[in-house]
């Protein structure tokens, strides 16, 4: 099967980021964010989660998060996208010292199309972000707003299987 995009999204590759921001004016700054890269050269923001206050995960002595995800176009390559990450978080005055501590915000790429890449600059999918729910949630908005009858009858699913009114279990694999 030949998959093709439509015509307006063709060479275009779709990709996600993850934003986080829990230094000074974290809404304004993640916003401020989103309009750089809605401005970037070769990348459209397609998808916009909601932001969620997180707790701090893995250094935990510095303040609340804040954390959102979007869904991006691009026809950058994954590499010169993550160039224009790093430039977005050095515009917003991004310092890097403590490894996982505060920062004004954080833009991190997640997946980009089905790609799995695994150099010293560049992991993919992120190698984390399984493991994260600030990642997470905001992520599975901007996946059921693209799906939003997958992700319906998903929830639904996994309600009716946690009801227990009715027995259920994989018999066996077709593949
Ligand atoms: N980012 C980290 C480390 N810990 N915790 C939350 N809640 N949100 C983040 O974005 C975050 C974190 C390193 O990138
Ligand atoms: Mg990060
Ligand atoms: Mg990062």
């Amino acid at each position: 099967m030949v998959q093709s995009f439509p015509s307006d999204q063709a060479g275009l590759y779709e990709a996600y980021v993850a934003l986080g921001s829990n230094l000074g004016d974290r809404e304004q700054t993640l916003r401020q964010a989103i309009e750089q890269l809605s401005a970037a050269e070769g990348i459209q923001v397609e998808r916009v989660s909601d932001i969620y206050e997180t707790d701090p995960v893995g250094y935990t002595d510095q303040p609340a998060f804040l954390n959102m995800a979007v869904a991006i176009r691009t026809s950058l390559t994954p590499d010169d996208l993550l160039s224009v990450l790093f430039d977005v978080e050095h515009h917003l005055g991004r310092v890097r010292d403590i490894r996982f501590g505060p920062r004004t915000v954080d833009l991190d790429l997640l997946l980009y199309e089905g790609v799995t890449m695994d150099t010293e600059r560049l992991i993919l999918p992120h190698p984390r972000m399984m493991e994260r729910a600030f990642v997470l949630v905001p992520l599975c908005d901007v996946l059921t707003m693209a799906h939003p009858l997958r992700a319906a009858v998903e929830q639904s699913a996994t309600l009716a299987c946690q009801d227990g009114k009715e027995g259920i279990k994989r018999w066996i694999t077709i593949c």
